[in-house]
């Protein structure tokens, strides 16, 4: 029996988990959970990258005898560190108003295929005081990797979200990067390959991007599905073998993901639930009892990508003054799963018209698959069933990836989703 630590940092909540593959299944047990969120310090929103690097530690601690350690998180966000390895102040979190303005050069999405979002780290980079005194830069998986081992690297995926990389060479863009301080990009390394090593524990490099790992699991029969990884974001879209890169696809803002085995994750983000977590943190509020009221109530219809959306604050205000009108807290909650529902209708609707893929099933994977609510209204606005689960996704994919890599699991990631399908429990929506 060998077992793996999966370290899930979403940008919501962190996880450490233990993951185990037998003959035809993979089972989690999550050892330790923390919060976690943007931090405001004077005029810029950080992520307290030393605490969470607490907590993971905190988390193997518990996680005890384990054959691998593989790490992802949410995209696009880094640390700088100085000559001499020290990190240059706490990462900034990407919703940070310091890209406000922002916009993209002509013939940038012919390169990098990456849907525009004022936070893609080639335009923090634009926007970064502390780049003279850099020598090199981590993203946040590849620094906690860092911290464990020693060693530094670029994980792939996660290399993608920067726009820095080349969707046709899949490697660091002679032309896109001819701006930075030379050496500031580490080696890019690969799903699989070791990473270092943590008290002689193998770190094993997964889908550190979390939508990479999410989509690993996603418990597909054929592949003919779409996702919808739904979380603090709802990344929604299909897998492919190739990149978009057309015009109406650069429009209609899909982005050219890099996924595990070469695939591309060809996908629209769409503002998901962190419009609920606003909400809630707003009114100081849990969620259970708005959800039961939010299945009779009625909302109203507004657009969950209005860039108004994307800082924090205070969420309601905003939704009301959208919407034209004064509305309860059930009405507000029904107004957000209806209007995200809509929006991941029209994303996978586009998806499939703009790739030529079709898709008979829709797949939610993430926190929000327990939104019963959501993935009814989903359903219903595809006109596609949902299979909703796993939860755990992200961390699934991240143990599957790793028990490949040392020799637990086998095959192509078909093989690694027959074993989420036939492990993990799910639920079926059918459109009414
Ligand atoms: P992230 O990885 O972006 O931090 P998660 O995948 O952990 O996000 O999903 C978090 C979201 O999942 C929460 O904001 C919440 O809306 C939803 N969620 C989690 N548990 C439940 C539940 N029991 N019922 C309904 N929604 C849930
Ligand atoms: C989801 C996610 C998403 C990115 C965003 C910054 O956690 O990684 O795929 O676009 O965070």
């Amino acid at each position: 029996m060998t077992a793996v630590a999966a370290i899930d940092l979403g940008a919501s909540s962190g996880r450490v988990v233990r993951g185990i593959v037998t003959d035809g299944n993979v089972h989690i047990e999550e050892v330790h959970r923390f919060a976690n969120g943007p931090v405001r310090h004077r005029d810029r929103l950080h992520w307290d990258l030393p605490g969470l690097y607490h907590e993971v530690l905190a988390g193997l601690r518990r996680a005890g005898g384990l054959a691998s350690i593989g790490i992802d998180s949410w995209a696009v966000d880094y640390g700088l560190l100085d000559p001499s390895g020290e990190l240059l102040g706490n990462p900034v979190c990407y919703r940070d108003s310091r890209t406000d303005g922002i916009t993209p050069a002509d013939g940038l999405y012919e390169i990098n295929g990456l849907q525009f979002q004022p936070f893609n780290t080639m335009f923090q980079l634009m926007a970064e005081p502390l780049l003279p005194q850099a020598s090199q830069l981590l993203l946040i998986p590849d620094l906690l990797s860092y911290w464990l081992t020693g060693q530094r690297g670029t994980e792939y995926t996660n290399a993608t979200t920067t726009g820095l990389i080349d969707v046709r060479t899949g490697q660091w863009s002679p032309e896109l990067t001819r701006d930075l301080p030379p050496g500031l990009l580490p080696a890019l390394r690969h799903p699989g390959d070791l990473a270092g090593t943590f008290k002689g524990i193998p770190v094993t490099a997964v889908g550190s991007h979390d939508t990479a790992s999410a989509v690993v699991a996603v418990p597909a029969e054929t592949d003919r599905f779409a996702y919808i990884s739904c979380g603090t974001w709802s990344l929604v879209g299909v897998e492919l073998d190739f990149p978009v890169l057309t015009a109406e696809s650069r429009a209609a803002n899909f982005t050219n993901e890099g996924g595990v085995d070469g695939t591309i994750r060809y996908l629209r983000n769409v503002m998901g639930l962190w419009l609920l977590q606003e909400c809630l943190r707003t009114w100081d509020t849990s969620l259970e009892p708005l959800l039961r009221e939010a299945g009779t109530a009625s909302g109203a219809v507004f657009d969950p990508n209005d860039p108004v959306f994307l800082p924090p604050g205070d969420m309601p205000a905003r939704i009301q003054q959208w919407c034209g009108k004064t509305m309860t807290r059930a009405e507000i909650v029904r107004s957000i799963l209806d209007s995200l529902a809509l929006a991941h209708r029209d994303a996978i609707a586009d998806a499939q018209r703009l790739s030529g893929k079709e898709v008979d099933v829709v797949h939610i994977v993430g926190g929000g698959s327990h939104n019963e609510l959501l993935c009814q209204l989903t359903a219903d606005a595809c006109g596609l069933p949902v299979v909703a689960g796993p939860a755990e996704a992200t961390a699934l994919g991240n143990v599957l990836v790793q028990a490949r890599a040392v020799g637990a699991a086998h095959g192509t990631l078909s093989d690694l989703r027959k074993l989420v399908l036939e492990s993990q429990p799910l639920r079926r929506y059918l459109p009414r």
